[in-house]
């Protein structure tokens, strides 16, 4: 291995995608493995905690966790705050992503449709309203998390508004978070970044 391998599955979504911008927006010439979901089984055991992504670096052992890869990315690339204080508020609004991930995503496996139907307007009505809310409290007046300059916070953030806003989550009005003004404000700046818009306009995609 000579480049960085960013490893997930073959979309342009969720905890794989925000690790590709962020690679991307860092600079960074990686290999960007995309794994058919028939290859899944036999290579989830050997993953270190039977999930994707995983980024693999020349010479260290795969890292997963996708909080933990952005960080690392981050760190690395002046995307992430070098104020400790300030990094650990950032790293809380990536966790708070990473709940509402694990709260959405049993309904994602609900093959009843009356149940899946019953699932989603709950959240709809319930969680994902006070979920906005309380990100949107920990948002000043400015573009990004931390004011004028783009964090993989940021990235992350706007996957989560993003996959919302698409409308494909059935059941849950796209407009789930319009009433969070800075969060969706988040979500516009992300998406109209310059290299953002480069990595999501790839032609080969
Ligand atoms: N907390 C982990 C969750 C990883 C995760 O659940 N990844 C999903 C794809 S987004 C996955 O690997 N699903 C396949 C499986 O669990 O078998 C992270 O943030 O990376």
């Amino acid at each position: 291995m000579s480049k960085p391998r960013l490893i997930y599955f073959d979309f342009a979504g969720s905890r794989g995608e925000e690790c590709r911008i962020a690679l991307h927006l860092a600079g960074v010439d990686f290999e960007d493995v995309r794994i058919p979901s028939a290859e899944w089984p036999a290579l989830k055991p050997k993953t270190p905690f039977g999930s994707l992504p995983i980024l693999e670096i020349p010479g260290k052992p795969p890292l997963a966790q996708s909080n933990a890869i952005l960080v690392y990315i981050g760190r690395q690339h002046g995307l992430h705050p070098e104020d400790d204080f300030e990094a650990a508020r950032h790293q809380a609004l990536m966790d708070y992503v990473e709940d509402l991930r694990h709260t959405v995503g049993p309904t994602l496996r609900i093959a009843d449709e009356t149940q899946k139907r019953a699932a989603r307007e709950e959240l709809a009505r319930d969680y994902l309203p006070i979920w906005g809310a309380n990100a949107e409290n920990q948002l000043a007046d400015r573009p990004f998390v931390g004011g004028d300059a783009l964090h993989v916070v940021d990235i992350k953030l706007y996957m989560i508004v993003r996959w919302f806003a698409s409308g494909t989550v059935d059941h849950v009005p796209p407009t789930v978070f319009d009433h969070c003004a800075k969060l969706k404000r988040v979500y516009r700046e992300v998406g109209a970044d310059p290299g953002v818009k480069a990595w999501l306009d790839r032609a080969t995609r």
